[in-house]
């Protein structure tokens, strides 16, 4: 069977061995799709939480079938119950992604109690916690793209006193969604140039920025997914679930978001390494167990370098929070090795609607670390691709910032810098400038080099820059980048949902790239990279609200996470 016919959308002339679809899968002696993909449920043992390769499996599937406990006792693989007891599962670790919390299988309207996602989330520097009720989480949050009333008041599907899981027949059946392939190939101007006597090609690959929920996450709030039939919440349904979404999809390039770091080392890592990619994963500081992963097919580039960037900064209180970005330098591998390299950076920046000082520092020391990564020779920038999870909506004053190179944010309350709620609380006003000197990020969004030459004069001229940058109300940044995604659907004029729980349903994700001069696709604000830049051939479509309430919103039966994949592809010209 076609690999396309297993996916909800066909790209015209695109057959089972273009690059866009694995290379793994094509070649003689390996296991057919297919096959893959229906292992994926095989190889992961909850047991034991570990990970066996397809010809050895050691025991038959939890989910097909029943298994034998060691003591020899029959375990109903969909009661979690019975695996709880069993005594097999490591559930006394709270990290190991098996226990669903007992506010997310609570029936009641109670929120979750004290673990709710990053206890600093919410907080304001010198306040207690999230939970105090000045702080607690926003009840409309998220408010701005429009809170979706039809989950917001559905009632948790009613579990058994007792049970942690219901039967698999509780399972709420909904349709797929359906997403298709915009093909804007047409756009672009194919060429292939010839130089010294050879033709040289242009280069061709895929890009997917994914926030796949980590079931820690899930399980401090629960009450976002109240709506959600439970057995779609186990970690056991999810997994499978979005490995099958990952290999079918088979970009080049992965940006993943909220990757738990148990989940990564024991079954994400192995399994995406293999399918033929190298993976580069950043958790986030202090105690929190998930991160940023950039995994590439190693047939597709080789990697050049590394960089992890913490946003966490001891005695800056701007910079106290834990989140991370990760940059990688990445050369393609065309055989006449005349293409420049790729800088790919991922991110997910804080959450917090109210702290959009922190989210603008955030950003611009991942936009120092790209600049310095993909600095060229000449001083140019090298093509740049920046995904993540941005948490803050399409032409939100950060997003204008990344788009337009330029924020004059004079009198902006701090609450408006995400446009995650239409009406912020608390308006304390941006200060100038928005991160301190300290730092060592210039208002250019560079590090600040030590100056060189002794010249005298430069040294002031250097230093009166400094500090007209720092009282200028306005930052800005180097990269000309654009969103691969235009935030409203082709056909409907809707807005895009990139992710939907029961408070929210709006845009946070994003694939930003240095679009190429010829690149026509690319939205007015962004000029274009004159020498070397991406054209964007294609995308796969999101969708709006209403197909999200056919489904059940997210996660559900098969989109397991509470955002979708965005996936586009890419050209590079030598
Ligand atoms: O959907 V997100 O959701 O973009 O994946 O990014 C953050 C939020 C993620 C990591 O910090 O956790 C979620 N209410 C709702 N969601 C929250 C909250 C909150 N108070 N705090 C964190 N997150």
């Amino acid at each position: 069977m076609s690999r396309h016919t297993r996916l909800n959308y066909v790209r015209p002339g695109v057959t089972q061995n273009h690059p866009m679809f694995g290379r793994y899968l094509s070649t003689a002696g390996s296991p057919p799709a297919q096959t893959v993909v229906s292992h994926w449920r095989q190889w992961y043992q909850p047991g034991h939480l570990c990970w066996t390769r397809p010809p050895h499996l050691q025991h038959p599937s939890p989910f097909f079938s029943t298994v034998r406990h060691p003591a020899n006792r029959l375990l109903n693989p969909y009661n979690w119950g019975s695996w709880r007891q069993s005594g097999i599962l490591p559930h006394t670790h709270p990290r190991r992604g098996l226990h669903l919390s007992r506010g997310l299988m609570d029936c009641s309207d109670r929120e979750p109690p004290q673990k709710r996602r990053k206890s600093t989330e919410g907080r304001l520097p010198g306040e207690k916690s999230s939970h105090s009720p000045k702080y607690s989480p926003p009840k409309g949050s998220r408010s701005s793209g429009g809170s979706p009333e039809w989950l917001r008041n559905v009632t948790a599907i009613p579990v058994p006193p007792g049970k942690f899981l219901s039967s698999p027949k509780r399972t709420v059946e909904v349709p797929e969604l359906k997403r298709q392939w915009e093909d804007l190939s047409h756009l672009c101007n194919v060429t292939t140039s010839a130089k010294g006597g050879r033709q040289k090609c242009p280069f061709d690959f895929s890009v997917m920025s994914y926030n796949i929920l980590s079931q820690d996450l899930l399980c401090d709030n629960g009450y976002l997914y109240r709506h959600c039939s439970p057995p779609v919440l186990d970690w056991h349904h999810r997994f499978p679930n979005i490995m099958k979404e990952l290999e079918q999809h088979s970009a080049d390039i992965l940006c993943l978001q909220e990757v738990q770091e148990d989940h990564y080392k024991e079954q994400i890592k192995p399994s995406l390494e293999s399918l033929g990619y190298h993976c580069e994963y950043k958790r986030r500081t202090g105690l929190k167990p998930d991160g940023c992963a950039v995994v590439f097919k190693r047939e597709r580039f080789s990697l050049v370098s590394c960089h992890p960037v913490e946003f966490l900064r001891r005695g800056i209180p701007l910079l106290d929070r834990d989140n991370v970005g990760l940059v990688l330098l990445l050369r393609p591998l065309d055989p006449y090795s005349s293409l420049t390299n790729i800088c790919v950076a991922n991110t997910h920046l804080l959450y917090n609607p109210r702290r959009g000082d922190i989210k603008l520092a955030q950003l611009a020391m991942l936009l120092a670390e790209i600049s310095q990564v993909g600095q060229l020779p000449d001083s140019s920038i090298c093509p740049v691709v920046l995904c993540g999870d941005f948490n803050s909506v399409p032409w939100s004053p950060l997003y204008r910032f990344i788009k337009e190179s330029r924020l004059e944010y004079d009198g902006m309350p701090i609450g408006k810098v995400s446009g995650q709620e239409e009406n912020p609380r608390g308006q304390r006003i941006l200060t100038v400038p928005i991160w301190p000197r300290n730092l060592g990020i210039s208002q250019q969004c560079q590090y600040e080099t030590p100056t060189r030459d002794s010249d005298v004069r430069d040294l002031e001229q250097a230093a009166l820059a400094v500090l007209d940058g720092l009282t200028k109300p306005s930052i800005e940044h180097g990269l000309k980048l654009t969103s691969a995604y235009s935030h409203y659907l082709k056909e409907s004029g809707q807005p895009e949902i990139t992710t939907c729980h029961s408070r929210t349903a709006i845009t946070v994700d994003y694939i930003f790239y240095s679009a190429a001069l010829s690149d026509v696709t690319a939205q007015p604000e962004c000029s274009g990279s004159p020498e070397s830049g991406l054209q964007l051939l294609g995308r796969l479509a999101l969708v709006g609200e209403a197909e999200l309430q056919e489904v059940n919103g997210l996660p559900n039966q098969h989109n397991s996470s509470d955002h979708l994949p965005l996936l586009t592809r890419f050209r590079l010209h030598p």
